[in-house]
């Protein structure tokens, strides 16, 4: 409340008004403060529905099977061919437990059918204890365990025992950046970001499915998602789409787009969904200039500063400021935004901070394990990111997946549930799907008397059963699932080039406006 203190101090100071006005002021501000400001990327959607309940199906991506799938049917099927595929996990002894729930969850959803391997890393030997328990988890399908390298899991030597590296890893703890003061996490993230896929018992197989300890699988997965994704052309598949906290990436974008230049790397379309296309403002105005985007944001500035500029020009008159609630708002909204990522904003783009959420991937090995995903990966080594800043793997992987990916590679796995900590994503039932019969592969599967949530239009999933305590991410964050749904309801390549607006022009017409508000309030 300090603001609100602030922001009365100086309208004390500006304007001789009276107590009572000054109270409903203060009652409208903090009224406003609780009901009109909503971060961004919060904001849902512009549209009539929220996105849970919308058909997000286009001609480019959709959900392999509209309805769950006769799965003994399915494997019977001539030309199906189980793929060169596993899970991987990198975890820790101690997270045993977690891990068996992870185990449980992907068995009975899907793997009790397919049977698919399971590589498990770490960084530490496993214990024996462990191997055993998710031996009996597994059900009898093959399981790997594996040691990570030094090389592999640490930083580089000049780099792992300099101040530079102890101070940097600190300092992120003091500004508080999540999980910044970790240095294991700072780990993780590299190995993630370019080394799990050199793993040998990774490079056994053709494509993976990460999973992570304690996550959890809400609808039953009825087909292959490796074989369909073979069939369809596609090459990485994602389930959960938000955007990263800022402050753990701020130079990331930088670099990938030096990278880009020196290498003169051809950008595929899936860029297009991790970059704010922004329009060139003109203006002699370089505050405006810096804080504008797009030509969505440009009326909204721009009626903004005219609107503190009538205020503080009234202010500076003494005359009453009751009727310019407006003015006011717009200077509150003004002191608390956060400046765009000016850093970012060369050749016309900035990253939105959009990313895929890796620990659920569905992917083919060569998405990374190529030339020029490789050497990003160096380059952004030599950079020093993920230790003096806190790059986690998932924004790394969208941005390197951009450089070789395009759009139609990429497929959206709306049909599978799937939680990871608080965040999760559970699909509206398929009409109809009660009418292909579970059938179980093993007693310890058997369900009784389960009542699955009724299908509904546009549902994709089979058998769902959502939690009702927590909200669906399309709803909560769909900033992202926005973006990617208005790309792919477009026709490959029709993408929309900078808007030049003359910012002169439209701060002129919309002062005029304004006052001829003004003008007509008083007659
Ligand atoms: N072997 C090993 N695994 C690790 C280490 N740090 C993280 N992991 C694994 O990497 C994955 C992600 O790490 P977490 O710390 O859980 O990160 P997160 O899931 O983003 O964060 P939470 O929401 O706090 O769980 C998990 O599968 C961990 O088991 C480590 O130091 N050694
Ligand atoms: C078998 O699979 C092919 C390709 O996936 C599909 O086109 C065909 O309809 C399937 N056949 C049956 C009987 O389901
Ligand atoms: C699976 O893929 C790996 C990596 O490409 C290859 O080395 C291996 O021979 C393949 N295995 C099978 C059974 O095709
Ligand atoms: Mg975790």
């Amino acid at each position: 409340m300090l603001l609100v203190r602030r922001v009365k101090n100086a309208l004390l100071k500006c304007f001789h008004c009276n107590p009572t006005v000054m109270s409903i002021l203060i009652a409208l501000i903090i009224l406003w403060m609780i009901f009109g400001s909503e971060p961004e990327f919060l904001e849902v959607t512009d549209n009539f529905l929220p996105f849970s309940k919308m058909d997000l199906a286009t001609g480019r991506d959709r959900p392999f099977h509209p309805n769950c799938v006769n799965t003994q049917n399915y494997l019977l099927n001539s030309s199906y061919t189980k793929q060169n595929a596993s899970f991987v996990m990198l975890t820790r002894n101690e997270e045993l437990k977690d891990v068996i729930k992870t185990i449980h969850s992907i068995e009975e959803h899907f793997n009790q059918w397919f049977h698919y391997p399971y590589v498990f890393l770490n960084d530490q030997p496993f214990e024996e204890h462990f191997k055993a328990k998710v031996l009996d988890a597994a059900m009898g399908a093959h399981v790997e365990f594996g040691t990570i390298d030094e090389i592999s899991w640490n930083f580089p030597s000049n780099v792992k025992d300099s101040f530079e590296f102890h101070n940097a890893i600190e300092n992120q703890g003091d500004r508080s950046v999540l999980y910044g003061s970790m240095e294991s996490y700072h780990k993780m993230c590299r190995f993630y970001s370019g080394l799990f896929y050199k793993h040998p018992l990774v490079q056994k197989f053709e494509w993976y499915w990460r999973l992570e300890p304690d996550v959890e699988f809400f609808c039953d997965i009825t087909y292959d998602p490796f074989w369909e994704m073979f069939q369809n052309d596609k090459k990485y598949g994602f389930t959960i789409m938000i955007p990263e906290l800022y402050w753990t990436v701020p130079n990331l974008f930088r670099h990938t787009k030096s990278f880009i230049r020196q290498e003169g790397v051809k950008l595929r379309s899936l860029w297009k969904l991790f970059t704010k296309d922004y329009d060139i403002f003109e203006s002699d105005d370089a505050d405006l200039r810096n804080w504008i985007n797009s030509g969505v944001d440009a009326r909204a500035k721009v009626s903004e500063k005219i609107a503190i500029e009538q205020l503080l020009k009234k202010g500076a008159e003494s005359r009453s400021i009751n009727d310019d609630k407006e003015g006011i708002m717009n200077l509150i909204k003004r002191a608390r935004s956060k400046k765009h990522i000016v850093e970012d904003k060369f050749f016309n783009e900035e990253y939105n901070l959009c990313h895929f959420w890796s620990n659920f991937e569905i992917a083919q090995l060569s998405v990374f394990d190529n030339d020029i995903y490789n050497s990003f990966f160096q380059y952004l080594e030599k950079s020093g990111g993920f230790w003096k800043e806190r790059w986690g793997d998932a924004p790394v992987h969208s941005l390197g997946l951009s450089l070789t990916l395009d759009l139609d590679d990429v497929h959206y796995f709306r049909d599978i549930g799937y939680r990871h900590s608080t965040i999760r994503h559970c699909p509206r039932n398929a009409v109809g799907n009660e009418e292909v019969n579970y059938a179980a592969s093993d007693s310890r599967f058997e369900r009784n008397n389960i009542v699955y949530d009724e299908g509904r239009d546009y549902g994709c999933g089979c058998r769902c059963i959502c939690p009702k305590s927590k909200r669906e991410i399309e709803d909560s964050v769909g900033f992202c699932v926005n973006i990617w749904f208005n790309l792919m309801k477009q026709h490959r390549g029709q993408e929309r080039q900078a808007d030049v607006l003359n910012g002169n022009e439209m701060e002129k017409s919309i002062r005029e406006d304004y006052l001829k508000q003004f003008e007509n309030q008083f007659f």
